[in-house]
């Protein structure tokens, strides 16, 4: 396998080449790819060094798959080209996401979907990935009628400068601002672009993106999505209403047993899931499940996940790993 990762300087194609690294992933050849300042510069995988290369340059070496994560507008213009040229593109960049033509995939959800003529796959939110992991043994047991979710967002999540916003605050230097306000010390209920109806962008895609890969449009879901100043991990306070009822030890046991999940729930030990906890794991981290004694058939529950691994890199490696073992590469 050769694999490329375009937009390998990034924060999110750092962790892409750490999680091929330490999954093992069967590659024979690494290609770096990343914009014309970084091209010749070094990376270093697996104790080897590897030149960064241009996208034409990765183009030509024909890669059996590439792991994009450069941004929108870099997809849109060359995700087409590798496709053209036979390769099989996983984009993290929200491009391709709601095209229906395109396949938007969580491996413990609808990998099953893919196929060889998938040429340019969609890989989704952070925020939705982490929830629909646990949303999919629920829908298909209990069926779901509503979900209400806050978020509670890293970080990490908008890049470096961002990162590089907090700690300057905190340590009182001023500098350049990934946001309209202060973030450390500060809670911003804005992630993305308002939208028309009031909502943000990051609230429309959990939405939007939730309804795509659970193949169900009848669910309903409203969503408000948060910046905190806070690293390692995306939160979630998640509300669901089922159409049947359910018995909670029952449906505990179900999450512990789905694969991707870790439950972390025993108030009386005060264990529940942390960004802190959930930093560098590949896994979604769930707890703080209980009745919503408010309403029917209704459960709350608290979702933790590393929004740079699952929600991001892992996925996308995850989803390699699959199209590899299938053959459908
Ligand atoms: C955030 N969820 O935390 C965003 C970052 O569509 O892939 C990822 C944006 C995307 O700010």
């Amino acid at each position: 396998m050769k694999i490329a990762v375009v937009g390998a300087t990034g924060l999110v194609g750092t962790v892409m080449l750490k999680v091929l690294e330490e999954r093992n992933f069967p590659l024979t050849e690494l290609i770096p790819v990343a914009s014309e300042k970084s091209v010749g510069k070094e990376i270093t995988f697996k104790g080897k060094k590897y030149a960064i290369v241009s996208m034409d340059t990765a183009i030509s070496m024909r890669p059996d798959i590439a792991l994009f994560s450069a941004g929108g507008n870099t997809s849109l213009e060359h995700a087409p080209r590798f496709a053209e040229a036979g390769t099989t593109v996983i984009d993290n960049s929200s491009a391709w996401r709601m095209d229906p033509s395109k396949k938007l995939v969580v491996p413990e959800v609808n990998a099953h979907e893919l196929s060889i003529d998938d040429k340019i796959i969609a890989n989704p939110n952070c925020s939705t990935i982490q929830m629909v992991v646990a949303l999919k043994p629920l829908h298909d047991k209990y069926k779901i009628k509503r979900v209400v979710v806050s978020t509670y967002q890293s970080v990490t999540g908008t890049g470096v400068k961002a990162v590089e916003q907090m700690m300057n605050e905190r340590k009182g230097i001023d500098g350049p601002m990934a946001y309209a306000y202060p973030i450390d010390l500060n809670v911003i209920p804005q992630i993305d672009v308002f939208v028309e109806n009031g909502y943000t962008k990051e609230e429309m895609k959990m939405i939007n993106e939730t309804r795509k890969i659970m193949s169900d449009d009848s669910i309903r879901l409203t969503a408000t999505t948060v910046r905190i100043p806070v690293m390692g991990g995306h939160s979630e306070s998640v509300n669901i209403e089922f159409e049947n009822d359910f018995d909670l030890a029952e449906l505990r046991a179900l999450l512990e047993k789905t694969e991707g999940i870790i439950v972390v729930d025993d108030i009386a030990n005060l264990k529940y899931p942390m960004p802190k906890d959930a930093h560098e794991k590949d896994e979604v981290f769930v707890g703080r499940i209980r009745r919503d004694e408010s309403m029917p058939n209704s459960v709350n529950m608290w979702i933790v996940a590393d929004n740079l691994r699952k929600g991001a890199a892992t996925n996308a490696v995850q989803i390699a790993e699959f199209l590899v073992k299938k053959g459908l590469v």
